[in-house]
């Protein structure tokens, strides 16, 4: 097939730490919800990692420092949340692997973007564009009820700008004959890969708009910023800068971190709290199709070390298995290293292999749905 007919979709969830939130909250729904890193230095320090759009509306944008943020939204009924790693992560992987399953090749991106080659999905065909856009957006929403943005174009960087100019909850479509009017007439930092500095250079020369970088000649633009970029630039502009969407790298092992409630070294208190990371993996394994003849453990001590611990068998695992392999493990580690505290607890399923016929750990899977939180 050639590079002409590839049809990209880019898709991108909206505010999605702050979404999360509100998925599993629904009494912040429609609010300021704004979820900060604290860097623990005082009560305020840290920075905004994300926030609603109903936050957006007074300014509030992230990396803004928390104390600004809190003035921006002084008398607003706002609400503010520590960051929660680990529960995003979940849901990030679960929108993955519902992408894997409707096209070829996924790209993750970053923890809420993916590239998805949609070109065998709509056989390359520009009048079935939308229709994947709608069906990635319908899935996402069944499969984790997270929001989303999609862009489809005939590249990565096309598809990329088109959902960035769609957002929140939109489907923008850029078919090749469309993509250079589209492109114009946006800024120079519409294009990814340029930040402020690299615009205020391009601007230095009086060059502001796609259009404008789009028709400079490639040698004043290598003097300014150097071959590589130069070279980038003229072709985003353009919207002739392919890159295959790849998989980054095949799944060898999935896994779920937690951090427990107090640190401990009571295995019964850490198995306990793993019970719901391990059936998120157990049903993560079953979405991805796929069983697991590994399993591993690992600690994060009270001292911030790593601590591991791993088996691997002949045959796939069924859940009750898991469970008793990981309490086991727990028991060995923490007899072992007698001086140790956990303060972190996870679980990694590993030797992944696409079973040959049905076996228990999907079965158990096949009808529980499970909750994250
Ligand atoms: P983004 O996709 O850039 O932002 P977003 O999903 O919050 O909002 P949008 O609707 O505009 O897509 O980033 C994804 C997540 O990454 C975001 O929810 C939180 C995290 N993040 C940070 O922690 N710090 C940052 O500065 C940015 C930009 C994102
Ligand atoms: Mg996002
Ligand atoms: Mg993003």
């Amino acid at each position: 097939m050639s590079t002409q007919s590839r049809i990209i979709a880019h898709v991108d969830l909206d505010y999605f730490f702050a979404q999360v939130e509100e998925l599993l909250n629904p009494e912040l729904v429609g609010k300021p919800v704004v979820v900060c890193v604290y860097s623990g230095r005082t009560a305020e320090s840290g920075v905004v990692s994300s926030a609603t759009y109903a936050a957006r509306r007074y300014g509030v944008r992230a990396g803004m420092p928390i104390a600004r943020a809190k003035k921006l939204l002084q008398g607003v009924e706002a609400i503010l949340l520590p960051l929660r790693r680990e529960v995003y992560q979940n849901f990030s992987e679960k929108v993955m692997d519902t992408l894997r399953r409707e096209v070829d090749t996924v790209e993750v991106e970053s923890v809420d973007e993916a590239f998805a080659d949609g070109t065998r999905w709509t056989g390359g065909d520009w009048r079935k564009a939308f229709q994947l856009g709608q069906v990635i957006k319908a899935r996402v929403l069944s499969e984790t009820g997270l929001r989303c943005t999609v862009g489809i174009g005939p590249n990565k960087v096309v598809a990329k700008i088109a959902s960035d100019s769609a957002k929140p909850d939109g489907l923008k479509i850029v078919p090749p004959s469309e993509v250079s009017s589209f492109l114009k007439p946006l800024k120079c930092e519409a294009l990814p890969g340029v930040g402020p500095k690299l615009a205020a250079r391009l601007a230095s020369i009086g060059v502001k708009t796609l259009d404008q970088l789009s028709a400079l000649e490639i040698e004043p633009l290598s003097q300014l910023v150097g071959h590589k970029t130069a070279q980038y630039l003229r072709l985003a502009s353009r919207g002739e800068y392919e890159e295959q969407v790849k998989e980054k790298k095949e799944r060898k092992q999935i896994g779920r971190i937690i951090t427990l409630k107090n640190d401990t070294r009571e295995v019964d208190e850490i198995v306990d709290q793993l019970e719901e990371p391990l059936a998120s993996l157990a049903e993560a394994a079953a979405r991805l199709g796929v069983v697991a003849r590994g399993v591993g453990i690992i600690g994060i001590t009270t001292r911030l070390e790593t601590v591991t611990r791993a088996r691997s068998f002949d045959t796939p695992l069924s859940f009750e298995e898991l469970h008793e392999i990981v309490r086991t493990l727990f028991v060995s580690l923490l007899t072992e290293l007698s001086d140790v505290v956990l303060r972190r607890a996870g679980v990694r399923l590993f030797a992944l292999e696409r079973p040959t016929h049905q076996t228990r750990l999907t079965a158990f899977n096949a009808d529980k749905v499970y909750e994250l939180g």
